[in-house]
């Protein structure tokens, strides 16, 4: 009997840890969680979002087991702004310095700042970020020595571990960084980045066409030259750590899987951030050729077959029922961004909003609002779909009350509790959204309305003018509820509603939520 007992309490330090981790998994206070965030992904550009030409079925099978959004929105229409305001639960138009980062920025969110890894990681969760950063890296914009460690990076911020591009595909470096180092460094080949001029002996795409073989620009795009594929801004060096742009959805995808697995035992928070589908469009040979909308559809194809791999990993290791999981995107869609994909003239037939005015950088409903699925069998056990409003700004504070997190005082400020929506336990959801034109121009969504308010900047985005920006020097109200493509403004007719919306504008703007 004595032996018995000394046997079982000899074990105890060991089993006892696996027994609590194991409880947590089915804990349905700690749930893992995995934010999977698409770059350029429009309202209409998924199959259960009714797209045409085009297959999801990875993203079908998480909105046949969740709540599907009708009305979601990202904070701002380009990509920095609206990732700085998802990971920190402040608007970004509040924090100067938030615009489209190059990609050697320095770090633009502040270490001290309590963001949503912050929230996990105190919690008791380990935490992740894979793929596309677009936050600044190292203390100084311009500063930093990409040969050595980086002083400051998402472990800073909360982050355990991170597995990231700097940037965008289409900016330099275009190497991954790992936990604040270049990964697959290459003594041979140091790095250097310029945002200002080129490197001697260095060719690039404005002289040379001929070496960008593999896409060629439309508009910018010309400076350094790697994988054939023009960039914005200058680099030399990188050797064997340069990504090539046809395996970095396997390779963020074969990362993230290892990070699943290596965590399996533990609750875990994840946020992955495709590549796909911004420019530099150029998936893997087994996706590319694929589809009838040409690089554009392959690029859908492949985040698709990317949210595929996390799914079917979570399965085998029967994480799958008690993982949340929300797929969205930074802001809308664009197709000619750049480079001769052929975006444009090959649609046939599909509209990447879904049929919203505007697209990605526009103050109308195209830059924003966005695909957003909540799924997460354990807790979500009836599929459907929520016209509530939601905003992405909300989303630290109601996972932070799923993990019962406490957050320290002024932190996320513009953030609310709608964890009750996202679950589909409340179909009311949010009375206003705040949308953020790639200018700054800020408009205000209710159930039924719209209002942009005026602006002096240009109609058309400078650089793609074809896109309208939404600016308009004169107010513009809109009613979605009749109008759901933004066609007739009728401010003029109902200047209460008007005033409603400034106000709304002008009591967020003094942080009054
Ligand atoms: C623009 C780029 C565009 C894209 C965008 C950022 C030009 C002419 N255009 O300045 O290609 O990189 O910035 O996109 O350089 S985002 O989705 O990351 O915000
Ligand atoms: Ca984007």
């Amino acid at each position: 009997m004595k032996e018995k007992f000394l046997y079982a309490s000899a074990c105890l330090p060991l089993l006892a840890p696996a027994h609590l981790l194991a409880a947590d998994r089915d804990d349905p206070s700690r749930p893992n969680v995995i934010i999977i965030c698409a770059d350029d992904l429009g309202y209409g550009d998924l199959e259960c979002y009714r797209a045409k030409n085009i297959h999801t079925p990875a993203v079908n099978s998480l909105a046949q087991h969740g709540i599907q959004f009708t009305n979601a929105y990202a904070v701002a229409s380009t990509s920095t702004p609206s990732r700085y305001s998802l990971l920190t639960g402040e608007y970004a138009w509040r924090k100067p310095g938030t615009d489209v980062a190059a990609g050697n920025a320095g770090m633009i969110i502040d270490p001290g700042r309590y963001t949503l890894a912050d929230v996990f990681k105190n919690s008791g969760y380990v935490t992740s970020v894979i793929g596309k950063w677009h936050l600044g890296l190292g203390s100084e914009t311009g500063e930093q020595d990409w040969n050595a460690p980086l002083p400051s990076h998402p472990g800073d911020l909360g982050f355990d571990y991170s597995y990231i591009m700097a940037a965008t595909a289409d900016r330099v470096p275009c190497v991954f960084i790992e936990n604040g180092k270049v990964a697959n460094y290459d003594p041979a080949h140091p790095i250097e980045v310029s945002y200002k001029k080129p490197f001697a002996g260095e060719p690039v795409g404005a002289d040379h066409p001929e070496l960008m073989y593999n896409l060629q620009p439309t508009h910018g795009h010309n400076q350094a030259i790697v994988n054939g594929i023009g960039r914005i801004g200058y680099m030399k060096g990188g050797g064997k750590a340069l990504w090539k742009d046809e395996n970095i959805a396997d390779s963020i995808t074969a990362h993230a899987i290892d990070f699943i697995r290596q965590h399996s035992q533990e609750p875990f928070f994840m946020y992955f951030a495709t590549n796909d589908v911004h420019v530099p469009r150029f998936p893997h040979e087994r996706f590319r050729g694929k589809n009838v909308m040409g690089l554009r559809g392959d690029a859908i194809a492949q985040f698709d077959w990317s949210v595929g791999q996390l799914l079917a990993c979570l399965e085998e290791l029967r994480l799958r029922e008690n993982t949340l999981i929300i797929l969205t995107s930074d802001n809308g869609p664009v197709c000619d961004d750049g480079y001769d994909d052929q975006a444009a003239e090959r649609l046939n037939g599909h509209s990447p909003t879904g049929g919203l005015r505007g697209n990605k950088y526009s103050a109308f409903e195209g830059g924003t609002r966005i695909p957003f699925i909540v799924s997460w069998p354990a807790e979500i056990r009836k599929a459907g779909t929520s016209d509530a409003l939601v905003s992405q700004i909300d989303i630290m504070k109601s996972l932070g009350q799923l993990v019962g997190a406490v957050l320290p005082k002024g932190s996320a400020p513009d953030s609310g509790d709608y964890l009750n929506t996202l679950l589909g336990k409340d179909t009311k959801g949010r009375e206003w959204v705040m949308e953020q034109s790639y200018n700054h121009t800020l408009s205000v969504r209710t159930k039924d309305w719209k209002y942009i308010e005026p602006s002096d900047g240009p109609v058309g985005v400078p650089w793609v003018p074809e896109i309208e920006s939404g600016n308009n020097t004169a107010p513009q109200l809109y009613k979605l509820v009749d109008d759901a493509h933004e066609q007739q403004n009728v401010a003029v007719e109902y200047p209460e509603v008007v005033f409603k919306m400034q106000d709304i504008l002008r009591r967020v703007r003094k942080g009054v939520q």
